[in-house]
């Protein structure tokens, strides 16, 4: 057995174990990242792609911006499609000049671990038999093998960054948290293909067949779902049938391309309160969980790091912990904002199967509304585009580089 010891020790090298590493660094915190799977795995591992204003500004002032605002593709609206009719959100004219920025989250992954790497500070890939334990005392343990060998990390704090089937959230004693969910009869095949957009803004299908969205990662690449049964074999789902499907729901001619990943996602809300227990604290997916019509999963993730990165700098530096007791209150009023708009977005946009003709009616009556009267279509950008973060209490969080302004 190796023992080991630092302030933090973060379960999970996704989005949110990493971006926490990086912040917590700038504030000179000690941290030592745990993650299941290599590192080839987690860079190659496709899944959102939006990010919203405020995410951007994060990565830009915390010197992690450089790539994303150049080979990021800055969006100004989305387009909605139903009833044979498209209609486009308008962000600049709803929101100030607030927008979305495409980006594939591998990317930031990417941008996330080359930041790790620059300090000597790259995560413990292809660890296995990770549990944790003493989470109410002020020493816990992450207990761990890596290369054959046996370790015992002692913290003063741990992070659950471990996603929606790590291991730190089920470790809580049972009682402590309550889980609130809602799962949908649907899910989402995604498919990324290797072919040049065809439309310059994200596209959101509402269609008697199901739901389309046509969304991309690059000008020769795009991404594409379409709603499938929620247990859907991907097998089941040739290219043929993929873009016979895409062309019908989407209402467009697309160019077609080589598919070079596709995957079935179901649709679940998730929400554990609290999120924290003991000198455990779950963030991202570990705590929560989206369906992804509001494109939220990972700025949900990466607006909870920011609240715990600012918190853990006072509770080093003077034993100041207001900012950690209050963790799971301040995450959890934009973890059930988000919650709320992924709902909403999902049951509009969606065709329920078991719905005899009354839900269909009142997804009409919304999207008829959302694109009539500016401050319903307001309300639909605002939250897409992501509402302001909540002030820190900790003002000290050292933020480098410039905040980052829509080109
Ligand atoms: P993550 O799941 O990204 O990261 C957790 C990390 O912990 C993983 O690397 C995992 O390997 C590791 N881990 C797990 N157990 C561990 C253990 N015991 N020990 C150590 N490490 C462990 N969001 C959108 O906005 N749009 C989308 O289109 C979208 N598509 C998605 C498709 C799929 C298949 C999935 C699963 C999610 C999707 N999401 C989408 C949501 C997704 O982007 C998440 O919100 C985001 O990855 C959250 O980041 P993390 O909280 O860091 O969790
Ligand atoms: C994506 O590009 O992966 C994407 C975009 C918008 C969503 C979900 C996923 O709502």
């Amino acid at each position: 057995m190796s023992d080991m010891r630092t302030q933090v020790g973060i379960v999970g090298a996704g989005p949110a174990g990493l971006l926490l590493a990086h912040l917590l660094h700038q504030q000179g915190i000690e941290s030592v990242v745990l993650e299941v799977r290599s590192r080839a795995y987690i860079e190659q591992r496709v899944r959102a792609g939006v990010l919203e204003q405020g995410t951007v500004d994060l990565l830009t002032e915390c010197g992690l911006g450089e790539r994303m605002l150049r080979e990021g593709l800055i969006h100004h609206g989305v387009e909605l499609r139903f009833s044979g009719r498209s209609h486009r959100i308008d962000f600049d004219a709803l929101t100030g000049g607030r927008g979305i920025t495409v980006y594939g989250q591998q990317e930031v992954v990417k941008d996330l671990l080359r930041a790790r790497e620059a300090v000597g500070s790259l995560p413990l890939f292809e660890v296995a038999d990770v549990g944790i334990d003493d989470l109410t005392s002020d020493r816990p343990v992450v207990r761990f093998t890596h290369d054959g060998v046996d370790h015992e990390l002692r913290c003063d704090v741990i992070a659950g960054c471990d996603g929606s089937h790590g291991i730190c959230r089920p470790s809580v004693p049972a009682g402590e948290l309550t889980e609130f969910e809602r799962t949908y009869p649907f899910g989402w095949l995604g498919i990324l293909a290797e072919v040049a957009p065809s439309t310059d803004e994200l596209i959101y299908a509402r269609h008697q067949r199901g739901f389309a969205l046509h969304s991309m990662r690059s000008p020769t690449l795009s991404r594409f779902y379409l709603q499938c049964e929620p247990d859907a074999d991907p097998d089941d789902w040739p290219d043929e049938r993929i873009w016979d499907e895409l062309r019908v729901r989407l209402d467009l001619d697309l160019d077609e391309g080589p598919i070079v990943d596709k995957g079935v996602t179901p649709m679940r809300s998730s929400v554990v309160e609290p999120m924290q227990h003991g000198r455990l604290y779950l963030a991202g997916d570990a705590a929560h969980i989206v369906p992804p019509t509001g494109a939220k999963g990972l700025n949900l993730a990466l607006a909870d790091i920011r609240v715990l990165a600012a918190a853990l700098g006072p509770f080093f530096a003077d034993g100041d912990d207001a900012g950690l007791r209050a963790y799971s209150e301040t995450c959890l009023r934009r973890v059930w904002r988000a919650e709320h708009f992924s709902w909403w977005m999902t049951s509009m946009l969606h065709r329920f199967p078991d719905d005899e003709g009354f839900e269909e009616r009142l997804q009409r009556s919304q999207l008829e509304y959302v694109t009539s009267s500016p401050a319903a279509a307001a309300s639909l950008a605002e939250n897409y585009v992501g509402l302001p973060f909540e002030e820190p209490e900790n003002k000290s969080l050292t933020y480098r580089g410039r905040r980052s302004s829509l080109r």
